[in-house]
């Protein structure tokens, strides 16, 4: 589909990026990522809405709007990945496509990171590779809409 728009979305404490723990999370910050993936969504002919909020209800919020504005949802949900039915609920409602992404293995780490509420409404789950991640989804999504 040319020229449709991904929302980009992540969660709580991704605005800290680069700024602390690098050697978790990665020495990039949340505005570069931002920028490659700008970059690589004009490469595969996306408009990519990028976005963050540390708080639950604004994510939902932003989701729900997702159904009129968007085409595809790549979304970090950062800890509320483990806890948030009420996101789960809003991707299921959205009826877009979802991409789950993670800068971190989270099957790698403590045992509460292994369960993922997104997962349920994911079509696919990218974690470990850092902010490499986010263009990986941006270009599986392409290819993902082109099928529809
Ligand atoms: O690996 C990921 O991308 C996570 O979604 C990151 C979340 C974590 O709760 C998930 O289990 C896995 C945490 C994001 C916090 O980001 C920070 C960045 C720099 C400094 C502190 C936190």
């Amino acid at each position: 589909m040319a020229g449709a728009t991904i929302l980009v979305l992540n969660g709580p404490n991704l605005n800290l990026l680069g700024v602390r723990e690098p050697a978790t999370y990665g020495p990039d910050t949340l505005a570069d990522i931002e920028e490659s993936c700008l970059e690589r969504a004009a490469e595969l002919d996306l408009a990519v809405d990028f976005r963050q909020s540390n708080h639950e209800g604004q994510l939902v919020d932003w989701i729900q709007e997702a159904r009129e504005n968007a085409d595809g949802i790549v979304l970090n949900a950062g800890a509320y990945t483990h806890t948030s039915i009420a996101i789960l609920d809003a991707l299921k409602a959205s009826e877009l496509p979802v991409i789950e992404v993670h800068l971190s293995n989270i099957h790698r780490r403590e045992n509460f990171r292994r369960h993922s509420y997104v997962s349920e409404a994911a079509q696919g789950v990218i974690c470990g590779f850092g902010a490499l991640g986010y263009l990986l989804a941006l270009e599986a999504m392409a290819q993902l809409i082109k099928r529809d």
